[in-house]
C-alpha cells in the first residue's frame, strides 16, 4: 500500500474538532489506536513487532540483531497539529517495505521500523521522550514523574496502556542493535519549495530547549482591587512574551516562542495568583540558547519585581546542536542522485539518536511550509516520491 493510502487509513484518528488538525498524545486514545494500527500493519507485512521498555515500537524484517538499518518516526502530534509530522515517516517506512517486498528484495542485514513514544512532548512536556529514555538522555525517575495537564503521571498513563513503567530507562542493548537510523519527515519550512526539489537530506538541527517560567502574585478581585494594590503575575508574563521576541530578534537566527500560558485560577473577574508559561528557545551555537534564555529571564525578573511578583525559571528539556552523520548523508545523497541538504530548527528523534549512532533525515516537500498546524501539507506525488526515495536508501543500506 502507498504511503498516501496508509495516511488515508489513519486520517480520522485523533482529529481535533476544537483546534482543527490532530491531537494525538502519548497513551491517549488516539495515539493508542494509532499504535494498534501500526502493529497490525507491521504484522501484515510479516514484521516481528516488539514494544521496548520505553514504549517505542520496533517492527523487525529479519531477526533483531546488531548493525540493523532502522527507519521510523513518531505517531503523536502537537495539540492541533498537522497530519504529516511524524505519521509521514511511519507510513513511508511501511510503504518502503512494500516496495522492497514487491521487487523481491531481501535485506542482508536486520532492518527495523521504529515508532518512538511522545516525540512532541505534547502531553508530558519533554520532547523526544521515547528516544531520550532509550539513550539515557533523561533520568527514568524524572520521566516517570512527569505529569500531564490533569496531573496524571507518565508512569500512570503508561501502566494504564499496559506498559511497566518500572522498566523505563536506558536500553543499551536495543541501542546497540542500531547500525544506522534514517528518519523521513515532512519538511517544516519552505526550503524545498524555494529549491524546487521534492526531497532533501538533513544536515543539522539547531540547539533548542523548553523553559517553564512560573510567576507568583496575589489573587484578588478584578473590580475591588485598585491598580496600586495589585500584584498581578499576568503583567510580568506579558512582558516576557514581548521580551522573548525583542531579544531573539537581535540574536542572529534565534527563535523564541511562548505558545502555552496557564493562569491560575483563570477567571475573567479574578486577578491571577500565579501564571505559568513555557518558553521554547532555539539558536545554533554552543551555550547560545542558555544565554538567550538568561537574557529573557532577566527581563522576567525585572518585570516581576516591578509588579511585586516573583518568578522561577526551570529548564524542562534541552538538546544541543546536531550535525547529522556526513558519511550517511553523502551515501543517501549518492543513492538519490544528488539532492539538497537542509538545516532545520525542528527537533527529531533522529537528532537524539545522532549522538549515539549514524543518523540521517530525509525531508519531503511541504508546499505550505507550515507545520504544527492544520495547514501542514505534503502533496501525494511528493509523498510517493519520498517513500520511493526511502526504499532506495534502505535497499542500499541493507544490501
Ligand atoms: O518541537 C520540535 O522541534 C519537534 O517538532 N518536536
Ligand atoms: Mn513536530
Ligand atoms: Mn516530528
Amino acid at each position: 500500500m502507498t504511503a498516501n493510502g496508509l495516511l488515508g487509513e489513519i486520517a480520522d484518528i485523533g482529529r481535533d474538532a476544537r483546534h482543527g488538525g490532530y491531537s494525538r498524545h502519548a497513551y491517549d486514545s488516539a495515539e493508542s489506536t494509532l499504535r494498534e494500527w501500526f502493529i497490525e500493519q507491521a504484522g501484515r507485512r510479516g514484521l516481528d513487532v516488539e514494544t521496548d521498555r520505553n514504549g517505542n515500537i520496533w517492527a523487525w524484517w529479519g531477526h533483531p540483531g546488531s548493525g540493523a538499518v532502522v527507519t521510523g518516526s513518531h505517531l503523536d502530534s502537537v495539540p492541533g497539529g498537522g497530519a504529516f509530522d511524524g505519521p509521514l515517516g511511519v507510513t513511508s517506512a511501511l510503504a518502503a517495505v512494500d516496495l522492497l517486498h514487491t521487487k523481491g528484495f531481501t535485506p542482508a542485514k536486520p532492518l527495523a521500523l521504529l515508532v518512538f513514544a511522545e516525540e512532541e512532548g505534547g502531553r508530558f512536556g519533554v520532547p523526544c521522550l521515547g528516544s531520550r529514555l532509550l539513550t539515557g538522555a533523561i533520568d527514568a525517575d524524572r520521566a516517570r514523574a512527569l505529569r500531564d495537564a490533569a496531573g496524571i503521571t507518565l508512569a500512570e498513563a503508561a501502566a494504564k496502556a499496559g506498559q511497566d513503567p518500572e522498566r523505563f530507562g536506558a536500553d543499551p542493548e536495543a541501542l546497540a542493535r542500531i547500525g544506522c537510523f534514517v528518519e523521513l519527515h515532512v519538511e517544516q519550512g519552505r526550503g524545498l519549495i524555494d529549491l524546487d526539489s521534492p526531497v532533501a537530506t538533513g544536515s543539522s538541527i539547531i540547539a533548542h530547549g523548553r523553559y517553564r517560567f512560573s510567576f507568583a502574585g496575589q489573587g484578588n478581585h478584578a473590580g475591588a482591587t485598585r491598580l496600586i494594590d495589585r500584584q498581578d503575575p499576568m503583567l510580568p508574563a506579558a512582558a516576557v512574551i514581548a521580551a522573548a521576541r525583542r531579544i531573539a530578534a537581535v540574536t542572529d537566527d534565534a527563535r523564541a516562542t511562548v505558545g502555552k500560558l496557564i493562569p491560575t485560577p483563570g477567571g475573567t473577574n479574578v486577578i491571577a495568583s500565579t501564571v505559568d508559561l513555557w518558553l521554547d528557545a532555539r539558536v545554533a551555537g554552543n551555550g547560545r540558547t542558555a544565554a538567550l534564555v538568561e537574557d529573557i529571564a532577566g527581563a522576567a525578573r525585572e518585570a516581576a519585581a516591578a509588579e511585586g511578583c516573583t518568578v522561577t525559571v526551570t529548564e524542562e528539556s534541552y538538546s544541543d546542536d546536531v550535525v547529522f552523520d556526513d558519511a550517511l548523508r553523502t551515501r543517501m545523497d549518492g543513492v538519490l542522485g544528488g539532492v539538497p541538504s537542509l538545516p532545520t530548527g525542528a527537533g527529531h528523534d533522529a537528532g537524539i539518536l545522532a549522538a549515539h549512532v549514524p543518523s540521517g533525515m530525509l525531508y519531503v516537500r511541504n508546499p505550505t511550509g507550515i507545520s504544527h498546524a492544520p495547514e501542514e501539507l505534503a502533496e501525494p506525488a511528493d509523498v510517493d516520491f519520498g517513500a520511493q526515495s526511502l526504499a532506495q536508501v534502505l535497499e542500499d543500506l541493507a544490501r
